[in-house]
């Protein structure tokens, strides 16, 4: 059970921050709504959600996930791979450091919690074009510390591991088609995104419910039979910043007494 979430409200620059998405740019009001309608859905799934400030000068700051990886025994600090998001795990120091002890991801590992995705004690780690095999290296050292195993996934396609590979419960794995039958995750099984709902695979499992994005009815109908409730939020102004569900929180377990 998640008891806790950190999350950053989208700041002015919001539309300036990367993107690949050939969409157009995010309307800022119509950002904040769907911003507070996440924060709301994590409160009512039993979540004590910290709403930091936005933070200037970092357009992709209200995607706190990439900036720390979390367990009940430690943050890691990460080391992102875009330049112009390296800045923002100095925000992040404070309010995890109240949370959690520290560790951090060193140069010249980089990494992002995007291409992070815990299944329990055990952790699939993406290296892609913003994690590299050091950083992924780092962070499996630091996990092992702690009794976690983690297995290291090539990601070929989409900006982040999570952009395409999601953990719902059930021992299943909803996947986008580059990622079906994929070895690392052969213990799973595994629901395909039909071709056209790719960004459906950014579904997030918190506290036995599934967040899904707003509008994808094919992906929605093989998720039913898990027998979990599903809520639809619709994230179109994050999906035109490559943004998604995961990417909008830290989640955190209660620690353990
Ligand atoms: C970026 O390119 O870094 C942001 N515009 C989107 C980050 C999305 N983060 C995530 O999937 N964890």
């Amino acid at each position: 059970m998640f008891s806790h979430a950190i999350t950053r409200v989208p700041g002015p620059d919001y539309p300036q921050g990367l993107t690949t998405s050939t969409l157009s740019a995010p309307d800022m009001a119509l950002t904040l709504a769907q911003h507070a309608a996440y924060v709301d859905c994590l409160e009512s799934l039993g979540v004590e959600v910290t709403v930091l400030p936005p933070a200037p000068g970092f357009p992709d700051a209200c995607f706190v996930e990439d900036t720390a990886v979390v367990v009940r025994e430690v943050a890691v600090i990460t080391r992102p791979g875009a330049p112009s998001r390296a800045g923002e795990t100095a925000t992040m120091e404070a309010p995890l450091a109240a949370l959690r002890p520290l560790a951090r991801i060193e140069a010249p590992g980089s990494l992002d919690g995007g291409d992070i995705l815990q299944v329990g004690k055990r952790f699939f780690i993406g290296v892609s074009d913003r994690t590299n095999a050091e950083g992924a290296r780092q962070l499996a050292a630091i996990l092992a510390a702690h009794g976690y195993e983690s297995s290291v996934i090539e990601v070929a396609a989409g900006l982040h591991l999570k952009s395409s590979l999601n953990f719902v419960g059930n021992n299943t794995m909803l996947v986008t088609a580059d990622f079906a039958g994929h070895p690392a995750i052969a213990d799973f099984d595994q629901i395909v995104c039909p071709a056209g709902e790719e960004y459906a695979a950014n579904t997030l499992l918190m506290n036995g419910t599934l967040i899904m994005p707003a509008g994808y009815a094919r992906t929605r109908s093989l998720l039913e039979p898990l027998g979990l409730p599903i809520v639809e939020l619709d994230t179109s102004e994050y999906r035109k910043m490559d943004g998604g569900l995961t990417c909008l929180s830290l989640r955190l377990e209660a620690r353990l007494p």
